[in-house]
């Protein structure tokens, strides 16, 4: 008799294509209507699955996990940041997890070099003088920004993303900055002519635009503290394509209320998809609402990935992406 063909449930509709490989490799359990699962029903899904497909939108805690069914042996997320899983809770329950680095690279690094443009120089606001037929011509002091070229940008988290960000903006003429755990390999920080912060505060206060791309983890959590936040130059912008919880929210939307900060391109926030009122009202920011992977091309890659991770798995091989503890 053929084995029984693994059962897959998937939190929320992913592109056609997956959906359909999906079904052929396993028995997949799809989510046609897009409805994001109340906690009871991840429970059910995580007590009867052998592998869970989880998104950004599920939040997978030590709670859940503990009440894990004992066919659950496989959380492949479809993302890349694994912050909405307790990978701990779920490897010291003998579970695996895994997720889908790299593909997702050039796309957020794309948007966080759109927010890096939009915000100084007021791309948005102009969009909407426009739309409410209050361009009556051009002026020579009407819709003034900050210029990009020779300004400095510091780089939070120098990783896939963050280099990809230092390589784009190097075309644009800015100077690379980065604070990361460890400098990058010299040959790479040669190449992007990038400086390194050991100190994140050093480097805070002395850069013109500040990009977060490091990841949520309890280490990062309001790495840019209130404290850290009054750090910056009031002339500069911030840019976050990474994760809200690194930023302390309320600080930022107030200093940006008082004009202590320039502006904000924030694709990211800390209780999505809740956004502090402070921020929809500010003028000096651009907001977005978690697009910066949103490609077709990514999605559709990200499935793939989340597809090599359970094939590998259940043909008995270790998943390409594993997400080991320590690591985090
Ligand atoms: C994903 C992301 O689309 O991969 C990530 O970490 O932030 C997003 O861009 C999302 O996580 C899907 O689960």
């Amino acid at each position: 008799m053929a084995a029984r063909k693994p059962l897959v449930i998937v939190t929320r509709k992913l592109p056609e294509a997956v959906e359909t490989r999906m079904c052929e490799l396993f028995d997949a359990r799809l989510n046609a209507e897009d409805k994001p699962m109340s906690r009871t029903e991840l429970g059910q899904a995580l007590a009867t699955a052998d592998v869970l497909v989880p998104t950004v939108t599920d939040r997978i805690d030590g709670e859940l996990i503990a009440k894990a069914g004992p066919n659950l042996k496989l959380i492949a997320n479809f993302g890349t940041g694994v912050d909405n899983i307790d990978v701990k809770a779920a490897t010291e329950k003998g579970i695996t997890v895994t997720n889908t680095p790299g593909v997702l690279t050039e796309d957020t690094a794309d948007m966080t070099m759109a927010l890096i443009l939009a915000v100084p120089r007021r791309l948005v606001e102009g969009v909407k003088e426009l739309e409410a037929d209050n361009f009556k011509g051009w002026a020579p002091s009407w819709m003034l920004g900050n210029r990009l070229h020779g300004k400095r940008l510091g780089i939070v988290g120098m990783g896939r993303i963050g280099q990809a960000v230092a390589k784009r903006a190097r075309g644009f003429g800015l100077q690379i900055h980065y604070h990361n755990r460890k400098p990058v390999a010299p040959a790479i920080e040669q190449e992007l002519e990038a400086t390194y912060w050991e100190s994140l505060d050093q480097m805070l206060a002395r850069m013109d635009i500040v990009s977060v791309n490091c990841p949520h983890t309890p280490a990062t959590f309001h790495l840019l503290s209130a404290r850290r936040l009054k750090l910056m130059k009031p002339t500069a912008y911030i840019v976050n394509t990474a994760r809200g919880e690194v930023i302390d929210e309320n600080t930022l939307a107030r200093m940006l209320e008082a004009g202590q900060l320039s502006g904000a391109g924030l694709d990211v926030f800390e209780n999505e998809p809740a956004v502090n009122p402070k921020l929809l009202k500010a003028k000096n920011v651009v907001l977005l609402p978690h697009m910066g992977s949103a490609t077709i091309e990514g999605r559709i890659d990200m499935g793939e990935k989340v597809i090599v991770n359970i094939k590998s798995f259940i043909d008995g091989h270790k998943p390409p992406d594993r997400v080991i503890p320590a690591m985090l």
